[in-house]
């Protein structure tokens, strides 16, 4: 008996600064529903999917920033999506701006993704890891992209939950871009991986890469995919939104790296497919049998270093590097 699991990408377009939550969360019932007619079992929906895209903003008042933030999840106003999907008995993965004081009385801030199961129980929350952008207003920046302000990096990294009939991993937005994420999950059994993500088309430190926003989002998504044996699912909050253009091109990609579903449009749209995650093992027990052709003992650069360090001499060999 085949593990099929059919799975819709629910992107999202522009949501303003006028937006209210309810707003919101009546756009992601209806992205819900539509996916339900269409069989979806699973719903993701994109990072930060509840509000504007603040890190757009240099705010000076922390109370400010914090209205963007959930102190609840659910809370009094997405409990209507968390209602509607229990009674669809249809799963989903959520990301949202998390405010959360820990047991020490220490007030965090993460860029967080839960994951819900199609009975409404909760299988786990992701905190983003890779925060990308800058710390400090720089107003030579047509917009700011202030995450590593505005949130602290996930101190839990990167795990895998057995849900869907599957094992599932999260990763948000700039993960996708690095291959430790994919690894790492793969390594911990994720045959499937969900990412939301928000990302402006227009990169200021290299504006050479705008042209390509749509490539590169791909080609890291087929990559992790293919050399992890993995399904991953990649949703946009899409469109024009506060005078930026954000990345659309939401898409289901298969263990082959093959794209098999694609949104076409920069607004709400879904697209579903039916993933079969037995296909993993096409790769995970072949060409990417992890176990059999893995060399880890010529890893330890990968962890033992954070930055690039090239040879001091002729080769880093010979510093035993
Ligand atoms: N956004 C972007 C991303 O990694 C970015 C950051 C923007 C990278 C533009 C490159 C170009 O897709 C988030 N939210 O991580």
């Amino acid at each position: 008996m085949t593990r099929t699991i059919s799975i819709a990408a629910a992107q999202l377009g522009p949501i303003e600064l006028e937006h209210s939550r309810a707003d919101v969360v009546e756009r992601l019932i209806a992205l819900l529903r539509d996916a339900h007619s269409r069989g979806a079992e699973l719903v993701v929906f994109p990072e930060l999917a509840l509000t504007t895209f603040f890190p757009r903003w240099w705010f000076e008042d922390q109370a400010e920033i914090d209205a963007f933030f959930e102190t609840s999840m659910p809370g009094p106003e997405t409990q209507p999506l968390f209602d509607e999907a229990k009674r669809l008995g249809v799963g989903f993965s959520l990301g949202y701006a998390e405010l959360s004081v820990d047991s020490a009385g220490t007030t965090h801030r993460y860029n967080t993704t839960i994951l819900v199961e199609r009975d409404g129980s909760i299988v786990d929350t992701y905190r983003k890891v890779h925060l990308p952008g800058h710390e400090e207003h720089e107003p030579w920046r047509p917009f700011q992209h202030l995450e590593r302000g505005y949130f602290e990096p996930g101190p839990e990294g990167f795990h895998t939950n057995r849900a869907f009939g599957g094992v599932v991993g999260m990763a948000t937005c700039n993960d996708r871009r690095w291959s430790e994420t994919y690894r790492v999950l793969g390594l911990k059994g994720a045959e499937l991986v969900l990412i939301g993500y928000n990302t402006p088309i227009h990169y200021a430190p290299d504006p050479s890469q705008d042209a390509l926003a749509g490539f590169h989002n791909n080609l890291v998504m087929a990559a992790g995919a293919y050399q992890n044996g993995l399904w991953v699912v990649g949703v946009a909050k899409a469109g024009f939104e506060a005078g930026v253009e954000l990345l659309a091109e939401s898409q289901i990609i298969a263990p082959s790296g093959e794209v098999v579903a694609k949104t076409v449009t920069n607004g709400d749209e879904v697209v579903v497919a039916e993933c079969d995650l037995d296909l993993c093992a096409n790769y995970k027990e072949t060409l990417f049998d992890f176990d059999r052709y893995r060399m880890p003992q010529h890893y330890e650069t990968i962890t033992s270093q954070r930055g690039a360090a090239a040879p001091i001499g002729r080769s880093t060999k010979e510093q035993g590097r």
